[in-house]
């Protein structure tokens, strides 16, 4: 039913927020969040700090206590548990308090905050998952090195290929989900920590049947900071991915032997 003082208020996205994991981005946090209240005023911002050595969990205080509109929160976590678990802790922190859209978004500049309207739409349309594609037509990727472009494409085409899924940019790390298209997943049972965790989570939608869509995004590599990108995630990820593309093949066989 439509709040009559609140236009708008009827729809999934009237209650999003917008989870930032950050880990030493001191220099880019006040930016980016200053882009994300711009674009989308009215939508609630987490930062899920893990007592960054270089004191982003102050600044991201002093954010909070500076916005007039109280829509900024801090998550200070002890220790640094990687993006998944991050995301994890604020996840359940938006759950707990009603949120019914759950945003994903990079502190480092990288996943434009103006095209988070059109990625709140397409939930509010009725997707269960908006991913933010670099992959799709209209999307872009800027200021990349070759070689990045080779790992993302190859991530892509190799978790296609082995999970057997259309999905073109199942790595994004900008994505807008339905709260309730989480609250069902067991939060306890995911492990992966680096961009796997994207692709964990999408495969664990898909298999209870939730929608995924993909909206046009230009990602731009980071200027100010250090990539936490790291060989261990990489193989993290090659290997969930073959182990699950693995399970499903056998599950289809055994379906088929049973008949
Ligand atoms: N809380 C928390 N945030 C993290 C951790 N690792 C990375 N992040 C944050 O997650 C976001 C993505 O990390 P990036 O280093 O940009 O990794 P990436 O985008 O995969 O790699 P690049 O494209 O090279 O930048 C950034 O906002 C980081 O600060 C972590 O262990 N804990
Ligand atoms: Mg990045």
């Amino acid at each position: 039913m439509t709040d009559p003082l609140t236009p708008g208020s009827d729809v999934p996205s009237a209650r999003t927020l917008v989870i930032i994991p950050t880990y030493d981005e001191r220099e880019n946090l006040p930016g980016v969040v200053e882009r994300l209240l711009t674009a989308a005023p009215d939508v609630a911002v987490l930062i899920a700090d893990d007592s960054s050595p270089d004191g982003t969990g102050e600044v991201a205080d002093r954010l909070a206590a500076d916005d007039t509109r109280g829509r900024i929160s801090v998550l200070h976590r002890t220790s640094k548990e990687g993006l998944g678990a991050a995301y994890i802790a604020g996840f359940r922190w938006g759950l707990e308090r009603g949120y019914t859209v759950l945003v994903e978004m990079d502190a480092d500049g990288s996943h434009p905050p103006e095209r988070l309207p059109a990625m709140l739409a397409a939930v509010d349309a009725g997707a269960d998952l908006a991913i933010g594609s670099r992959y799709v037509p209209g999307g872009a990727v800027v200021n990349w090195p070759w070689r990045r472009h080779v790992i993302s494409r190859g991530g892509n085409v190799y978790s296609r290929l082995l999970l057997g899924v259309g999905i073109k940019d199942i790595t994004a790390g900008y994505r807008a989900y339905r709260a309730r298209a989480i609250a069902e997943l067991d939060l306890d049972s995911i492990e992966s920590k680096g961009y796997c965790f994207q692709i964990d989570m999408t495969w664990r939608l898909l298999g209870n049947g939730r929608s995924v869509v993909e909206v046009p995004i230009t990602f731009t590599e980071r200027t100010v900071g250090q990539s936490k990108m790291s060989e261990s995630i990489f193989r993290e990820a090659a290997v969930n991915v073959a182990r699950w593309g693995w399970e499903k093949r056998r599950r289809q066989l055994r379906a088929l032997v049973r008949r």
